[in-house]
């Protein structure tokens, strides 16, 4: 149960709080064992330390690419030392118990976040310091293993305690965290390398990550929650950066990812755009003629959901659509980059979180997306398709007039963020009716073009934005119904992937009401 810790090991990259361990440590009576720079750190600090060296009796060769893989270093570790076999092995080969090994990695995570070239990301892979860690947790019977700075205090707290001896809970606890390490640490490698060589698929890469934060909690108050970063450094939610405001909360991180994602597959050099995410949906979207104009026309599709919601834009904020935006209550704001005006508009509102990206999304790029189900994840490439590169199929008697194509597009761009089943009726560049996530596809027609119906009320219009619009169905019309109710709205243009049994049913309903409709061959299914 309790182990007296005599030899300790400590071979860490990252040696913040190192010396001062190791001095009390030293004060407990244990040897202090260490690799090169730890070992110069110990020593230039007046602490009494045995190069690992003199251990292995072999020097670091190859760069420190070999300084701790040898059997006495391993054998210290692993050893059981109540088996007879064992004891009797280390006698034999002159090899000393390892009890405490206090070990952080080479910094693979912080070399690609500042986007070291390859031979630099590479010789920053560790394989001695994950090969010690693994080691020293499995034999958790008798070793104790720490990797993070932080644990250094209840290290030392059990320590003093107790006579420099450990307890069987916290040895078994430091493994278990040991192991979502080194796992944490392979799992970046090989998301690394799967996005290097652009080879993403389940079978080139683990999905996993680095624990980056703890939330306070998760969907709700009773859950516990993490964000854990894959170091992917695109542009995105995980690699933005927080300029004001609170840490954000769960809900928060997915809902700007989902607003950021959306709004990314606007170029800017088509000209501004906003979308306006409330629970992972968008209730507003549009390109405008300024980036204020996108914003405003963006919260009319349903201003009433957009309080309290997450805002992204493609281009920079400035000034005068900052000033707009802090009218209302928003939680959160994602752009590429703000101007400094913009900036000092938005630190009014103390809780409003803005961040920056740098850059867009590519709404191209490969990836895996995950999510998890009981006993395991379910993990899929992600929905790289972008309308404008889809072969579109006029399959009505009347064709889209080209203001009637353009609304298309925008609608089924919007259709691949919105739950399913989706439907978004646009007119003139803007969302002007969402309907998300309902089980069936003609309730999503109805509740989209309900809530045009409410906006016209309250902006005052004779009749909702629907009349005339375009509208996308994310997946097929298995049925006629579901565009019938979309012509009911007032949709005269109808984009949907098409291949349904009944497709010639759906052609003829919107032909008989000269309504014009294109195929995308494609389905973007969000579920
Ligand atoms: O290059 S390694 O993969 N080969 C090893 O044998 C080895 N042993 C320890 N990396 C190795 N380490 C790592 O060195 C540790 O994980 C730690 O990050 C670092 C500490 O080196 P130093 O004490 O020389 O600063």
């Amino acid at each position: 149960e309790k182990v007296r810790v005599r030899t300790a090991l400590l071979s860490v990259f990252d040696k913040s709080g190192i010396v001062d361990l190791a001095r009390e440590l030293n004060q407990l009576g244990v040897r202090l064992l260490s690799t090169g720079g730890t070992y110069k750190a110990l020593v230039d600090a007046g602490l009494p330390a045995t190069d690992v060296s003199a251990v292995t009796g072999f020097p670091e060769i190859m760069d420190g690419r070999v300084k701790t893989l040898h059997p006495n270093v391993h054998g210290g570790l692993l050893a059981i030392r109540d088996d007879a076999e064992h004891v009797k092995a280390m006698r034999e080969h002159g090899i000393e118990a390892i009890d405490l090994a206090v070990i952080n990695l080479y910094p693979f995570e912080s070399v690609i976040a500042a986007g070291g070239d390859y031979p630099t990301t590479v010789e920053n892979i560790d394989i001695g310091g994950p090969a010690m860690i693994r080691a020293a947790a499995k034999n958790h019977a008798y070793v104790t293993v720490v990797t993070d700075p932080a644990d250094y205090a209840e290290l030392l707290e059990v320590l003093k305690a107790d006579d420099a001896q450990t307890l069987y809970p916290m040895r078994q606890k430091f493994a278990a965290r040991a192991y979502a390490r080194t796992a944490a640490y392979d799992a970046t490698i090989s998301n690394w390398f799967a996005t290097a060589l652009n080879i993403e698929t389940p079978r080139n890469r683990v999905i996993g990550g680095v624990l980056r934060e703890e939330m306070r909690y998760g969907e709700n108050p009773h859950q516990t929650a993490g964000f854990y970063v894959n170091g992917d450094q695109r542009p995105g939610v995980a690699t933005a950066q927080l300029l004001q405001g609170k840490q954000l909360s769960y809900n928060n991180i997915n809902d700007t990812d989902a607003a950021f994602e959306l709004v990314s597959e606007f170029l800017p050099e088509n000209g501004p755009a906003c979308a306006i995410i409330k629970h992972a949906n968008p209730c507003g979207v549009a390109v405008g003629k300024t980036l204020k104009d996108a914003y405003q026309r963006a919260l009319a599709c349903d201003s009433v959901s957009a309080f309290g919601g997450i805002i992204a834009l493609n281009q920079t904020l400035d000034a005068e659509t900052a000033e707009e935006i802090v009218k209302l209550f928003t939680e959160v704001i994602i752009a590429p980059d703000v101007t400094e005006d913009a900036k000092a508009i938005i630190a009014a509102k103390k809780n409003l979180r803005l961040l920056v990206t740098g850059g867009l999304a590519d709404p191209r790029a490969p990836g895996l997306t995950a999510k998890t189900v009981s006993g395991g994840l379910l993990v899929q490439s992600r929905d790289n398709l972008v309308v404008e590169d889809l072969e579109l199929k006029v399959v009505t008697k009347r064709a889209p007039t080209e203001a009637e194509l353009e609304d298309m597009k925008l609608a089924f761009k919007i259709a691949k963020h919105v739950k399913s089943n989706a439907v978004i009726y646009a007119k003139d560049g803007q969302a002007v009716g969402i309907g998300a996530g309902q089980m069936s596809r003609v309730d999503s027609a109805r509740i989209a073009a309900m809530k045009a119906e409410d906006a016209a009320k309250a902006m005052g219009l004779a009749e909702p934005l629907t009349h005339g619009s375009a509208v996308a169905s994310e997946a097929f019309y298995p049925f006629a119904d579901g565009l019938l109710a979309a012509i009911a709205a007032g949709a005269t243009a109808v984009i949907q992937p098409g291949g349904s049994m009944r497709d010639a049913d759906v052609i003829a309903a919107a032909d008989e009401h000269n309504v014009a409709m294109v195929f995308t061959g494609v389905r973007h299914f969000r579920h």
